[in-house]
Parts: structure tokens; C-alpha cells; sequence
């Protein structure tokens, strides 16, 4: 059995080596010719736990990276699926160039995996009129796992597999079971779109839930955290954690899709999409509020620390902070200064590099991400004004959205 798979990013990469370090063989076909010099080199290009083990287990067992689309059996497609963002509709153009090429090598027979989430309705809309001519089979297999704990997750999680016809389900199915334990459940491909986008906006909707709460509790004078800790001691309730906004390329952007092709009838959905992007407008009130409460009236002298979408990960997009930023510039408000020890570029304006520095230079810190590195410096803030966005900060005085 021979796979191929399109797309080497955070999903297709672990995937990869996922398969081929379970004795696949496997072929990773990227058009970035960087990308294919990192991983040629030997190298992960982002940072993921256990990632590298898994990786140096791939090509000990032959996986290769080219650009050249190869003649297999398996294709499995994980490249971007961004959204339009005037009308938060999918873009699925990455995901038809990338089927497109597949058919120029393809021989009939062959099978065609989407991993990339889609909107409900884009097999059908997008590819199956571009792979009418063609004898292939399609199947839905949306990936699920979590970045930060992404290999564990491959490895336990249960999957969707989506297919026309049952047997190519099968077949599927035991290739997924060549390294996942977790349970694998068969389904239709509609189903299995509409179940991908569904699940990542339970989790938005409930994320909102605990938003609105901090909400509620900061106008009512009240602690959202107490609140919260209490009533999840009820069997059957479990709320989430209130937060600077809702970040990453999954949870904030899926929900959009149900909205855009429904839009008289997703109603909580769209309700929930409004609390969470207006966190970040929140925080800058709150930390209005902090600044005026203690006197402070530079802003070039508050430092916000984190600027990835949440704990422990190099990934940025959709983050809170940047959105945080961007509309700090709308109201004139320039010169904050930003920390993060993940990132290693300079993203934004007064970025700083050295956290003794960026300590110095600031009296007002907004913890926005909980990275493993603010805990471990936590008494580093002792003298200092602190709005914690995220609830890890204990010490006294600490003020919370
Ligand atoms: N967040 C909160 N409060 C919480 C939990 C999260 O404010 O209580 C924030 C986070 O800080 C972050 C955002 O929400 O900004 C989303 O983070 P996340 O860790 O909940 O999820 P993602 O986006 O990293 O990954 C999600 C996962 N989906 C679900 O948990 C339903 C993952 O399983 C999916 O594979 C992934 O989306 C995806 O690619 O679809």
C-alpha cells in the first residue's frame, strides 16, 4: 500500500510520519521548495512534542518529500482551507489544485482522502465536478487533532471516515488503523463534513458561554473564576474558561461556514462567533480600566505577553492579541510593547526579544497566553500591575477581565 500525501503543514506533516513511522510507505509532496529543504535537511519545521521522535521513525522507514505528485493508490489531501473573509465562506481552491494534480497522475481506482476541514457541502459543490471524468473514489477523513498535543492525539483520538462506497470506507479505514488506536466510524461524505464543522462549534459556543459570563460577573462586581469553579462541582455541568478571545485557524474560522450557508437559522452560533471576537475589544477596555485605577497614563509603558493563539505553540493566526493590536491602531493607541517567547520574528511593532527588557520597560503586563514559561516566572511580576487575561497568576492584587 503506497500513500501520498499533499500538504506538509501542521496536519499533513504529522500525519506523514504518523503513517510511514507505522511502516507505511509514504510520499509527503509540498509546493514549497523551502519547506521540502528543511525536511530534506533532516528537520521538523514547527515545534510539536514528540514530532522530532516521529519524524527520525519516518525516515528510518523510507518516507521521502518532493514536489513531483507520485502514482499511488492513497492520495491524502491536508492543505490550507482558509475562508473568504467579506462573506466567511470557504475558500476551497487549495483543495481543488491539489485534487487537480492528483488526477494528472492517478490511475483509475485510485482514492482521494480530504483531511482538510471543509464546509458542508464542498465535496459535492467543488470536487466532484472536477473529478467527474476520472474513476476515483472520494473520502472524507477530517482531521481532529489538537495543536500542542497533536502526536498523542493522532495517535488516540477516534476518526471520521466518510465514503461513498462502503468498501473504499473499509480500506480507508484500516490504513487509518495502520497508527491510530482511537475508534474509527464510518459515515457518509456529508456527514462527515457537517460533523467536523459542528464539533469546533460546540467548543466556540461554549467558549462564548464562559465569556459572557466573565462578562455578566465584571459588571455585577463579581469573580467569574469562583463562579465558574463552583458550579462545574454539578454532575452535569462543565464550563469552559473565559479568555482573551477565541484564536487558531479552526474554532474561530468553522463556525462562519454554518452562519454563511444558514444564515436564518445559526442563530446561537452566530450570537457565540460576535462574544468571542469581541474579547479582545474587552481586554483593551479592561486594560483602560487597570491603567486608570492605578494612575498609569502611558500606554507606551503596558506590555502585553503572548502573541500566539493560545499556550505553548508557535502559531499566531487568529490570535487574540493581534486582533487586540490591530484595533489598539484604530483608536491611535501606538507604542505597547509585546512579548513572546515563541516567537523568534519580530510580527509587531515594539516586539522585544529579551523578557528582562521587556519587564524594565513596562509597569502594566496583560498576560494574554498562558505559556509554561509566564508560570514558571510568575514572582518576576511581583512589583508590577497585572491584568491576567488567562487566570494563572495568583499573586495578590493580580487584576482579571
Ligand atoms: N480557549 C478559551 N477558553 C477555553 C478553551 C480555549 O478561551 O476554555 C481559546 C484558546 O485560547 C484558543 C481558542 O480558544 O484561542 C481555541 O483553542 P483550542 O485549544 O480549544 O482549540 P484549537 O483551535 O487549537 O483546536 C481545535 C480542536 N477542536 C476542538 O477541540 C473541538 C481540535 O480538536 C481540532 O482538530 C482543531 O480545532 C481543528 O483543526 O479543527
Amino acid at each position: 500500500m503506497k500513500v501520498c500525501v499533499v500538504g506538509l503543514g501542521y496536519i499533513g506533516l504529522p500525519t506523514a510520519l504518523s503513517m510511514a513511522g507505522a511502516g507505511v510507505d509514504v510520499i509527503g509532496v509540498d509546493y514549497n521548495k523551502e519547506l521540502l529543504a528543511t525536511l530534506n535537511a533532516g528537520k521538523v519545521s514547527f515545534e510539536e512534542e514528540g514530532l522530532e521522535e516521529l519524524f527520525s521513525k519516518a525516515l528510518k522507514n523510507g518516507i521521502e518529500f518532493t514536489d513531483i505528485y507520485p502514482k499511488v493508490d492513497y492520495y491524502v489531501i491536508a492543505v490550507p482551507t482558509p475562508y473568504e473573509k467579506h462573506n466567511k465562506k470557504v475558500d476551497a481552491s487549495y483543495v481543488v489544485k491539489a485534487v487537480e494534480s492528483v488526477l494528472e497522475v492517478c490511475e483509475d481506482g485510485a482514492v482521494i482522502i480530504i483531511e482538510s476541514t471543509i464546509s458542508p457541502g464542498t465535496i459535492d459543490k467543488f470536487i466532484r465536478p472536477v473529478v467527474a471524468e476520472k474513476k476515483v473514489h472520494l473520502v472524507h477523513a477530517p482531521e481532529r487533532i489538537i495543536p500542542g498535543n497533536m502526536i498523542y492525539e493522532l495517535l488516540h483520538n477516534s476518526r471520521t471516515v466518510g465514503a461513498d462506497d462502503k468498501e473504499v470506507g473499509e480500506r480507508v479505514k484500516a490504513l487509518y488503523e495502520t497508527f491510530c488506536q482511537g475508534e474509527i466510524v464510518l459515515t457518509d461524505i456529508r456527514t462527515a463534513e457537517m460533523t467536523k464543522v459542528v464539533e469546533n462549534t460546540f467548543r466556540d459556543i461554549n467558549i462564548a458561554f464562559a465569556n459572557e459570563l466573565a462578562k455578566i460577573c465584571r459588571s455585577a462586581d463579581m469573580d467569574v473564576y469562583e463562579v465558574i469553579k463552583i458550579a462545574n462541582r454539578h454532575p452535569r455541568v462543565n464550563i469552559l474558561s473565559p479568555g482573551p478571545g477565541v484564536g487558531g485557524h479552526c474554532i474561530s474560522v468553522d463556525p462562519w461556514f454554518l452562519v454563511g450557508d444558514y444564515p436564518g437559522l445559526a442563530n446561537i452560533i452566530l450570537a457565540a462567533r460576535k462574544i468571542n471576537d469581541s474579547m479582545p475589544e474587552f481586554v483593551l477596555k479592561r486594560t483602560y480600566q487597570v491603567m486608570k485605577k492605578h494612575n498609569l497614563k502611558d500606554v507606551t509603558r503596558v506590555g502585553f505577553y503572548g502573541l500566539t493563539y493560545k499556550e505553548d505553540v508557535d502559531d499566531v493566526r487568529e490570535s487574540p492579541t493581534l486582533q487586540m493590536i490591530e484595533s489598539m491602531e484604530k483608536h491611535l493607541a501606538h507604542g505597547v510593547k509585546v512579548f513572546d517567547p515563541f516567537i523568534k520574528d519580530d510580527l509587531v511593532e515594539n516586539q522585544y526579544q529579551d523578557f528582562d527588557k521587556f519587564l524594565n520597560d513596562i509597569d502594566l503586563i496583560v498576560i494574554m497566553v498562558a505559556h509554561s514559561h509566564i508560570k514558571e516566572n510568575m514572582d518576576r511580576l511581583k512589583d508590577m500591575v497585572v491584568l491576567d487575561t488567562r487566570h494563572v497568576c495568583m499573586l495578590p492584587g493580580t487584576h482579571r477581565i
